[in-house]
């Protein structure tokens, strides 16, 4: 058996990225590098962007254009046909005060066909429309059959309180796994995208069955969007903060310990790195995402700017004191510096003018909110109680 050159590299960059993406994350704030952010408010061309016309017809797009083409790839929107109907399958664990409707929408594109799950309770007292929260949610269907999680997915609270709320699975549209998550939608309606590389993967999918949701929810008498909000923890707080940037029929946004790829600014590199999430799911963001592996610093975004995205919207990021893998400090810097769009472009009144070291509350005001629970890594009846403060605020 000859000298194989090919094998040798093959094996050398195997090993380097496998080592790489193995070195520890870091937990140290004294070893958190210098960084140098993108400034929001220059365009790619040199313009200075300080008008509302200037923000949303050149720096906003192209912002969002580079996120699309260098962290989470496309979401395709064309289709032939949707369709929704309703199904009865899973029994209805509040029917003194709520009616479930679960919702089979179906896509059609090129002869081909995929159907996702919607399930949607409305409360049976007040008037409809009703405000809705819909959450992504990225947790394996129940095998039991229920629908509804204690705390994660808090729908008797939320009935209580007056509003509607949806959820469907991120895996009936796009599988969580490296291997098989191209059996959804990317197969059957999208499979032009597997060969890009700035197409759509799985977080970009989740992003579409939430815009497919929202198609439901904008011709149902019901639900009033006007008043909509999207939730998503951790990989699906990634998905929300992706699936709302983009549909702006969404009104606020709750992305609950995103953390890497999610709200936290990624040149920090405390905690989950990019070259780690890339490794750990490479099905998770566009395959040019791997270019900045150990490479932060020469993204042409942050994460700040993600968040400046949903001006004048409202955006709420939430981290958990425990769950330092998600680096909730620099979850906070990312909201602190992304809210300067209210102030400088729209002339709102927001800001967070306590350093993360310092807050010990929430900080709910108009249009863009903060909190940092106790606790670890999770999506809790906290988290939601002040979520729902916050649109309180936002929609009365
Ligand atoms: C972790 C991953 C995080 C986060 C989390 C979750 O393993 O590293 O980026 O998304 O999973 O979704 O709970």
């Amino acid at each position: 058996m000859g000298f194989k050159p090919y094998l040798f590299t093959f094996l050398t960059v195997l090993f380097y990225s496998i080592t790489m993406a193995q070195s520890p994350a870091n937990y140290d704030e004294s070893k958190v590098p210098g960084i140098n952010l993108p400034d929001p408010f220059v365009s790619l061309s040199g313009r200075f962007i300080s008008s509302i016309e200037d923000w949303e017809q050149i720096r906003r797009p192209e912002i969002l254009n580079l996120f699309r083409e260098n962290i989470y790839g496309n979401i395709p929107n064309d289709f032939d046909e949707i369709s929704f109907d309703e199904v009865e399958e899973a029994s209805n664990p509040y029917p003194e005060k709520a009616i479930l409707k679960e919702v089979n929408i179906t896509v059609t594109r090129n002869g081909k066909s995929h159907t996702m799950r919607l399930n949607l309770f409305l409360p049976k007292t007040g008037n409809a429309p009703f405000p809705i929260f819909l959450l992504i949610n990225h947790r394996p269907k129940p095998e039991d059959g229920s629908l509804v999680e204690d705390g994660f997915w808090p729908v008797s609270e939320l009935i209580n309180r007056g509003f509607a709320t949806a959820s469907f699975h991120g895996e009936t549209v796009a599988p969580d796994d490296a291997e098989r998550f191209s059996e959804g939608i990317l197969d059957t309606l999208y499979p032009e995208e597997l060969s890009k590389p700035d197409g759509m993967r799985t977080l970009g999918a989740w992003s579409w069955a939430a815009m497919r949701a929202m198609d439901y929810f904008e011709q149902s008498p019901l639900v009033d969007i006007t008043k909509s909000a999207l939730v998503g923890h951790s990989r699906g707080g990634k998905a929300t903060l992706w699936a709302a940037a983009n549909d702006t029929r969404w009104t606020v946004a709750f992305p609950n310990e995103s953390g890497c790829g999610g709200a936290a600014i990624s040149r920090r590199k405390y905690g989950e790195t990019v070259a780690i999430i890339n490794s750990k799911f490479p099905h998770w963001f566009a395959d040019n995402f791997n270019a900045f592996n150990h490479q932060e610093e020469n993204l042409p975004v942050d994460q700040h700017l993600l968040a400046m995205l949903f001006a004048p919207r409202s955006i709420y990021f939430a981290s958990a004191r425990g769950d330092q893998w998600a680096d909730p400090k620099g979850e906070y810097i990312s909201m602190q510096l992304g809210s300067r769009v209210y102030a400088e472009i729209y002339g709102k009144e927001v800001s967070f003018p306590l350093a993360f070291e310092e807050l010990k509350e929430p900080i709910i005001q108009p249009f863009a909110g903060y909190h940092i629970r106790q606790g670890k890594h999770n999506l809790t009846w906290e988290d939601w109680e002040h979520f729902i403060e916050f649109v309180e605020i936002q929609w009365n």
